[in-house]
């Protein structure tokens, strides 16, 4: 998208919610070409307001130069579009609990790769951890930790 925004700018014509990272929105969003958001998220989104504009650390990392916010950052507590998975029936063979903490991470991908999982009596053709996406889709569940 990064490369996109750009363009999609220049044309004039681009949908009413784009998704892509904060600093083309703010770069843009300062510009023109996309409206501040503040007063709507005041008015009509609590929520949002209440984890992005009176939250100093997100608002910090979020409000452009001009003191506008022009997208809505997906932050850690909101993060609710996607997620880890978890095979159960791999946490029941190994007598795991579902991870909690990062510890509980650790030893459970662990188990996962050290230990037959998935029962089949060959404990070295597990796959402990894979994802879609890009890099920054996978690693982020882990670097708020
Ligand atoms: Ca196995």
């Amino acid at each position: 998208m990064k490369a996109k925004l750009p363009v999609m700018i220049a044309s004039g014509e681009y949908p009413d919610i784009v998704s892509g990272k904060i600093d083309g929105f703010n770069k843009y969003g300062q510009s023109g070409a996309f409206i501040p958001l503040n007063e709507p998220i005041a008015k009509w989104a609590p929520n949002i307001k209440k984890n992005l504009i009176d939250n100093p650390e997100a608002k910090s990392q979020t409000i452009a130069f001009d003191g506008n916010h022009y997208s809505v950052p997906m932050l850690s507590a909101m993060r609710t579009s996607e997620g880890m998975l978890v095979r159960k029936d791999w946490l029941d063979r190994l007598g795991l609990p579902m991870p909690e903490t990062i510890d509980d991470w650790y030893t459970m991908l662990k188990a996962f790769k050290e230990k037959d999982a998935n029962g089949n009596g060959d404990s070295n053709d597990e796959v402990p951890f894979s994802s879609v996406g890009t890099p920054d889709t996978y690693y982020l569940n882990f670097a708020d930790a």
